[in-house]
């Protein structure tokens, strides 16, 4: 017995020993890890790594694939634009993450499809002056997730995501906001002329701005009302140049929404009449001004290698307004619709420091520019949601092939369709011009984009394998999306 418990003793003292010297060990091994980081760190600064970089979204609204020279218009003048493409990356298949306004910028600033949040609805399009939704709170923009980093960030233009104290851009993570709250051809004032008879009539109609009561506001006050259209552009531009002027010194995030060329179409004076292609042109042209405003001024501050510059639209043209309404070049229909002309839109990267300059033929989405910020900026992107963003920084830097090999077609709360690298399924048909009319026909869509960007051969019955395959793709979304939040856009202020 005695002996038995000597013998245990040894076990015991000899297991105990062995035990403290793995975890002394492990310990060990942490700390070496953890002095490997800290020469790292010294390593980067006294290589002088640089700070996060500056990054500057420019987002026109209703702007089409074919409104830019560079992707095909023959007419109108865009060199700043161009320039981007040149310099920089000009992306071919990168989309919107909704063919309209609302859900197509709770997609951009959320990283997530805009089903998952609330912001499509089977009821209403978009948000209106009488409703009373908005992103919710809970949701993680681009701004509050740059906060990380100690962004300054500031919202210039149209915001669109609740105007209601509760729901403006100050409350989702905007230092500032400077801009009209939802589009500009709302609050109508009745007995004003009709828009869209007015320039089937006379294609140089000119509206009024007391046609349009839209408040412009500065942060959560109302500044001026109706807001004065004919310089809105050149004001958001204003200020936008402030505000990197200003933050020339730190990280900084500015997300500037034009609200043109949405209708109704306002120019400044200096641009006003001046291109060859009516107004649209006159409101595009005033644009690319801004785009080349605000590329100047990172060039002459000296903040150009650290600073990155995406310029995209919220969806296609609005074909409804004819000569008013843009163009989607070689792509089937525009604004409203899950054909390509609705969600495909004019994309460029520009940043000396950071893109390789190509044309890029890889997918993209205004929901990846989430993950590919966090990426750039040294961010993490939320871990308790489902996110639906990819990293493009690889793509962007010329490293990488692009990580996106899908896209989902959501539209008025419903799931449209497919597109993969080569097919594009799409289940629900809609009229092309009058997009809110359903068509009644039961057989789906099948176009292989990979030789007809235009959508006009339907090889749904050639290719019943691949529309299975399809089909199989949009089941296993539906399955994921299900917990999604529930609708936020119908509700309205109760009178
Ligand atoms: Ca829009």
């Amino acid at each position: 017995m005695a002996k038995q418990l000597v013998y245990s003793l040894v076990l015991f003292s000899v297991l105990a020993i062995f035990i403290n010297s793995c975890s002394f060990s492990y310990i060990k091994g942490e700390e070496e890890a953890s002095k490997g980081q800290a020469s790292k760190i010294e390593d980067s600064q006294s290589k002088g790594m640089q700070a996060p970089p500056n990054i500057i979204v420019i987002f026109a609204d209703d702007m089409g694939y074919g409104d830019v020279a560079s992707f095909g218009n023959p007419s109108i003048r865009t060199p700043n634009l161009d320039r981007m493409g040149i310099e920089g990356q000009r992306w071919t298949q990168f989309y919107s993450a909704d063919p309209v306004c609302t859900p197509s910028r709770a997609g951009l600033l959320t990283g997530r499809y805009p089903i998952r949040n609330g912001m499509t609805s089977k009821s209403r399009g978009v948000l209106f002056p009488d409703s009373d939704g908005g992103l919710p709170q809970g949701e993680i923009t681009i701004a509050e997730m740059l906060k990380q980093k100690d962004y300054a960030t500031a919202c210039i233009g149209k915001w669109h995501l609740g105007h209601l104290p509760q729901h403006l851009p100050t409350t989702q993570g905007f230092d500032t906001y400077f801009g009209i709250p939802y589009s500009n051809d709302m609050d109508f004032v009745p007995g004003s002329e009709n828009y869209r008879d007015s320039v089937i009539a006379d294609p140089n109609f000119y509206p009024k701005i007391t046609s349009y009561n839209v408040p412009l506001m500065e942060n959560t006050t109302v500044i001026e009302r109706p807001a004065d259209q004919t310089t809105i552009t050149k004001r958001c531009t204003e200020k936008a140049v402030e505000f990197i002027t200003e933050n020339k010194d730190n990280p900084f995030f500015l997300y500037l929404p034009h609200s043109m060329p949405h209708i109704p179409l306002f120019a400044n004076k200096e641009f006003y009449g001046k291109s060859s292609t009516g107004h649209y042109g006159d409101v595009i042209e005033e644009i690319d001004w801004c785009v080349g405003q605000v590329m100047n001024t990172v060039e002459d501050l000296g903040i150009a290698d650290n600073t990155l510059i995406v310029f995209t639209s919220d969806n296609g043209p609005w074909l409804l307004f004819q000569s008013h309404g843009g163009s989607a070049g070689l792509l089937r229909a525009g604004k409203g619709t899950s054909f390509e002309g609705g969600q495909r839109v004019p994309t460029f990267f520009w940043g000396p420091g950071i893109v390789k300059q190509n044309t890029v033929r890889e997918l993209g989405s205004t929901i990846d520019l989430f993950h590919t910020f966090a990426s750039l900026s040294g961010c993490t992107i939320p871990n308790d949601r489902k996110m639906d963003s990819y990293d493009l920084s690889g793509v962007l830097k010329g490293d990488d092939i692009g990580p996106r090999k899908e896209f989902y077609y959501w539209a008025y709360g419903e799931l449209i369709g497919v597109r993969n690298l080569t097919h594009k399924l799409m289940v629900d048909k809609r009229e092309e011009i009058v997009y809110w009319k359903k068509l009644k026909e039961e057989k789906p869509y099948l176009f292989n984009l990979g030789v007809d960007q235009s959508e006009k051969y339907n090889l749904h019955e050639k290719e019943p394998e691949k529309v299975a395959e399809m089909q199989a793709m949009l089941d296993r979304h539906l399955v994921d999306t299900e917990d999604s939040l529930p609708d936020n856009l119908a509700s309205r202020i109760k009178k």
